[in-house]
């Protein structure tokens, strides 16, 4: 059979993508269906190194660099061509959902295992890359690894990135194995493709199968610390008090506000709140809170942004607080490549997915790879549009027909001379 004909008969194989995203599932399984598996904690290790053994027993060879970044390489004719590269993330929010990063990985793998069945040789080398902590949870920010690789962030930088115990990612990398030798970033890629659930409820709204991802909305977070007064809660009048929880109280009810203020497109959430000294008879002294600012449009985030600003000053000032506020995190807005996205809009189209263009409302670590090669993501409905929940939930159909396009997609770069 030529390589053309062996071309046209490249299916995936949806059970085998299914089994495999279940196997991996069973690492940090929660009982509510979900996963937890925090950036290099040792169930990210388990997972890492699950990923790795299906690639070798795939004929891969693995690379890791050194934020932890892992690739799984499959030669092409010509070894001399940048690869095409597929991927995603392994890491999972706290109550995460078991499809979110991990089926941009696995779906990846699933190309590599078809590509294997039919003896099928690329032109150029295939890659399927793990990026360290994209979810930003244990260490903020999100996509820190695929940011260094993109040149957005030093080594340095993403390396003593601390979770709350203190603890660093180099540290954490070195703990788990995961500390590579490999540079981060540095090398040409001809394309990269991500694959992912929507996270929202767009394309189940609209019974679309793909989503072909044009863009990508723009992010802020925000560290906010207020600090008042610990005091007794019975003797000490309200007029007396600087009370940091009442102040974050109206924090929250300000950025609420910001973003019902920028409808249609913009998010914004208050995401984590730490109070000190959490007692229930103690006026709260201090307290830390995290802003997540979101919209596809840069000037409208700036505004958001000064809107923010202005707030917490008047807030902190009018409470008689400390006020300790920190942008630490800004990733703008961004377009795919457009021969990405039409490859992907093809290959949707010659398998006659239903399918719509689309902006991303998450973050992806293809946000930061495009910077660095050509990049197009491909989107599949998740139930209900919920993710970051452990309920997450996608059709074995729909993942199926997500990666037959990531195929297709691929092979259409990978083959290019
Ligand atoms: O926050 C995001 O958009 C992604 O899940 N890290
Ligand atoms: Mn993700
Ligand atoms: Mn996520």
């Amino acid at each position: 059979m030529s390589e053309a004909d062996k071309a046209d008969n490249l299916r995936i194989n949806g059970e085998r993508l299914w089994q495999s995203l279940m196997d991996m599932h069973k690492i940090g399984a929660t009982e509510k269906g979900g996963n937890c598996r925090l950036a290099l904690t040792d169930l990210d290790r388990e997972g890492r190194d699950l990923f790795v053994r299906w690639c070798k027993e795939a004929g891969c060879t693995i690379t890791v660099d050194k934020m932890g970044n892992i690739f799984a390489r499959r030669p092409g004719r010509d070894d001399s061509l940048p690869p095409v590269m597929m991927g995603s993330h392994l890491d999972t929010q706290p109550t995460g959902g078991k499809f979110d990063g991990v089926y941009g990985v696995l779906a990846g793998l699933e190309v590599v295992r078809t590509l294997n069945d039919m003896n099928y040789e690329t032109n150029a080398p295939i890659e399927v890359a793990v990026w360290t902590n994209e979810e930003g949870s244990r260490f903020a920010p999100a996509m820190v690894a695929s940011g260094v690789f993109a040149g957005v962030f030093d080594l340095d930088y993403g390396l003593s990135r601390k979770d709350v115990d203190g603890r660093t990612m180099g540290e954490e990398l070195q703990r788990i194995g995961y500390a590579g030798e490999a540079e981060v970033g540095g090398r040409p890629i001809r394309a990269f493709f991500e694959a992912h659930i929507e996270q929202g409820p767009i394309l189940e709204a609209e019974e679309k199968v793909i989503g072909v991802v044009t863009h990508a909305q723009g992010q802020r977070w925000y560290e906010i610390t207020l600090t008042g007064q610990e005091a007794h809660a019975g003797p000490t009048p309200m007029a007396r008090r600087r009370d940091a929880l009442v102040g974050a109280a109206r924090v929250i009810e300000a950025v609420n506000r910001i973003g019902l203020e920028n409808q249609p497109l913009a998010c914004a959430t208050v995401g984590m709140v730490q109070v000190h000294p959490n007692s229930r008879n103690v006026i709260p002294g201090r307290v830390f809170l995290t802003v997540d600012f979101r919209h596809p449009e840069d000037e409208v985030l700036s505004r958001m942004d000064a809107a923010l600003r202005a707030e917490v000053e008047e807030i902190s000032a009018r409470g008689g607080l400390e006020l300790q506020f920190e942008q630490i995190w800004y990733s703008p807005p961004i377009a795919f490549d457009a021969a990405c996205v039409a490859a992907v809009r093809r290959a949707a189209e010659a398998n006659g997915y239903p399918h719509r263009d689309i902006v991303s409302g998450a973050g992806h670590d293809a946000c930061y790879i495009s910077r660095v090669a050509p990049t197009g993501m491909v989107f599949v409905p998740c139930e209900n549009g919920i993710s970051h929940n452990e309920i997450e939930n996608a059709k074995p159909e729909d993942l199926a027909a997500g990666c037959q396009v990531l195929l297709q997609a691929v092979l259409e770069r990978a083959d290019a001379d």
